[in-house]
């Protein structure tokens, strides 16, 4: 059943709600995640992966607005830990340990947390090369205004039975001298035709999930007449899918947490790391809704299905009928923040170029992570970034601890979407606006692992 605020209430008792309490001298509070391995079974196969999974044993962490993130999180997985608070914008730089020299967690070990959770729909993953093995869970905060909306959350992921240190090193021989030679350094893009060299989906995976599971045997929510929200997270590696509702009517409401104005759209694009609240309406004589995500440019589906009691539920193959296109920035353009940065002109701009090279070795500004000295930004500014993708692949482009505003997608300025991820689409220029108004060193990377792995990371120094 999808949660309902009653089950909200029993499921987030164990959190704590003291804010104002001094904690010194408290007993160390219970541990709120718990990560761990896990055995899941894939197209009939067992894998071993990884999991984070909150006192009541479901994955992740379910609060409501004004709760904080109270607790310990107790690294039980056998390797040492760096794991993202990815949509969190009130924790401090300190609060994570994915920034520049930020440690590792040891296995073994419990660490406390508090800070103040950031409404909306959020996730916590690993920022090394388990995320992969599923190291994500959902970390959702519902807002005040959400209601009494029965509410279903959806994790997508690209699954391989390969270890991901193999796939990374997969990339780098057979795909980098592909690639090799191909290098395009200059940025000028007018003339530049990328439609026939644009390509997606590096690695060729084994299944994509959908709450750990295929279509095969998909995750059956149960549901009732009436409308219900779906928060969809993709925590896919390298994967970027379209979703669609199966013939319910689907109104967005929010991406990466923060609200839209409420737009319908039949077939809506997401990108690593990116998340999208939609308010669907099963009709009332009920039936079974497949909602699918399916992987751009490429025929494999994942999804689950909402179903009403008694409903026939039709098996749903894992392969689509037809191709789905590149993902794009026309959904992106047809959105407007409910919740706008102020107004007011940027104290600077910060000129981003994408890079790729020979040997899969994707670049900021030319330099691989930790080749080149941090970005700098003012405490206080108004920052713009614009970011330029002469390469011929989407970038999904994440700024730790911050929502910036999408500004610009390169046809005049606009009202875009607070997000934390942005598309930047193979010959794109993307604007978005961010306030940096917390001190600290604060990572900018590319959400497709396998190029955050191999170069595309930067940080923003904040002072
Ligand atoms: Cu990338």
């Amino acid at each position: 059943m999808p949660q309902t605020r009653r089950q909200f209430l029993t499921a987030t008792a164990g959190l704590a709600l003291l804010p104002a309490l001094p904690r010194m001298g408290f007993a160390a509070p219970a541990a709120q995640l718990t990560v761990a391995s896990r055995q899941l079974e894939v197209l009939g196969k067992a894998a071993t992966v990884f999991g984070i999974t909150g006192p009541d044993g479901k994955p992740g962490l379910m609060a409501r607005e004004g709760e904080r993130f109270y607790g310990l999180v107790d690294n039980q997985s056998g390797e040492d830990l760096i794991l993202h608070w990815h949509g969190q914008v009130l924790a401090r730089n300190t609060d994570d340990r994915t920034r520049p020299n930020g440690g590792v967690h040891p296995t073994g070990t419990q660490e406390a947390y508090d800070f103040p959770l950031t409404a909306g729909t959020h996730w916590m993953h690993s920022h090394t090369l388990s995320e992969q093995q599923l190291l994500a869970a959902p970390m959702v905060t519902v807002e005040a205004d959400a209601g009494d909306t029965p509410q279903a959350v959806i994790m997508l992921h690209d699954f391989s039975f390969r270890p991901p240190a193999e796939i990374a090193a997969g990339l780098m021989t057979a795909q980098g001298h592909h690639m090799a030679g191909m290098k395009m350094g200059g940025m000028d893009m007018s003339g530049m035709k990328m439609e026939g060299m644009t390509h997606a989906n590096d690695v060729d995976y084994d299944a994509y999930l959908a709450n750990d599971r295929t279509l095969a045997d998909p995750d059956v929510i149960a549901v009732q007449s009436g409308p219900v929200r779906l928060r969809i997270i993709n925590g896919a590696t390298a994967t970027a899918f379209w979703i669609s509702t199966g013939g319910l009517a689907a109104q967005v409401v929010a991406v990466d947490g923060n609200k839209v104005a409420p737009t319908s759209r039949a077939s809506i694009p997401l990108a690593q790391g990116q998340r999208v609240d939609l308010l669907v309406q099963i009709p009332p004589e009920g039936g079974a809704f497949a909602i699918l995500a399916q992987v751009e440019n490429a025929l494999m589906q994942t999804g689950v299905i909402l179903a009403t009691a008694g409903a026939d539920i039709a098996k749903v193959p894992s392969l689509a009928a037809a191709p789905a296109p590149f993902v794009d920035l026309t959904f992106d353009a047809s959105l407007s923040a409910l919740t706008p940065l102020p107004a007011k002109p940027a104290d600077a701009t910060l000129h981003i170029a994408l890079g790729m090279e020979a040997g899969y070795r994707w670049t900021i500004n030319g330099a691989a992570h930790g080749e080149a000295a941090p970005l700098q930004a003012a405490l206080g500014s108004r920052v713009e970034m614009m970011f330029m993708n002469p390469t011929m692949m989407m970038h999904p482009m994440h700024l730790h601890g911050h929502h910036f505003q999408v500004v610009d997608l390169g046809l005049g300025r606009f009202n875009g979407p607070r997000r934390d991820v942005v598309m930047v689409p193979p010959g794109g220029m993307v604007t978005v606006a961010v306030d940096f108004d917390k001190a600290g060193a604060w990572f900018l990377h590319c959400h497709h692992l396998y190029h955050m792995a191999s170069g595309m990371m930067t940080s923003v120094t904040v002072a």
